[in-house]
């Protein structure tokens, strides 16, 4: 059979998380994957925000956390990513494995060119200005 999509993880009446465990034991015990190795990988966002086109872009850069951005970096970006990376400290106390071995910063629809330029190099420019919270 090839690919399909499998919930295995919905939300019940009472409004909590709750996992397929049967599905998912399913999946992982199947003679096509019980020998692979596993890679858990969630995309979290607003509506319309590109989660799908992420997930699709992952498919080619399976080994980078990306931080996707719309049009710019903002304060309330950075607040998010540093919410996240608690996250990260409390999930690393558990476990050996660091939850961010590298982060990438993908801005979209990047439409100040004169500032910095696309690509890179220009997109270094701009996280340097906007991590610099030096003497004001
Ligand atoms: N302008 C622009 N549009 C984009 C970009 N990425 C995705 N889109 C478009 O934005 C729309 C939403 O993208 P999706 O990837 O489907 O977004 P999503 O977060 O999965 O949406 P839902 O599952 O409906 O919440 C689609 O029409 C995409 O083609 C981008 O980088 N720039
Ligand atoms: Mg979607």
């Amino acid at each position: 059979m090839k690919g399909y999509p499998a919930q295995i993880v919905f939300v019940s009446e009472e409004h909590n998380f709750q996992l397929n465990e049967p599905l998912l034991e399913s999946i992982l015990t199947s003679n096509r994957v019980k020998d692979k190795k596993v890679m858990i990988l969630s995309v979290a966002g607003a509506f319309r925000k590109g989660k799908s086109f992420l997930l699709d872009f992952f498919i080619r850069y399976l080994s980078h956390d990306i931080y996707n951005l719309s049009q710019n970096i903002q304060e309330d970006d950075l607040h998010h990513l540093q919410l996240f990376t608690e996250y990260g400290r409390v999930a690393m106390d558990v476990s050996e494995v660091k939850p961010f071995q590298s982060l990438l910063f993908l801005i979209r629809d990047w439409a100040y060119p004169y500032e910095a330029d696309y690509g890179y190099e220009g997109g270094l420019t701009i996280l340097n200005r906007r991590l610099n919270v030096g003497p004001v």
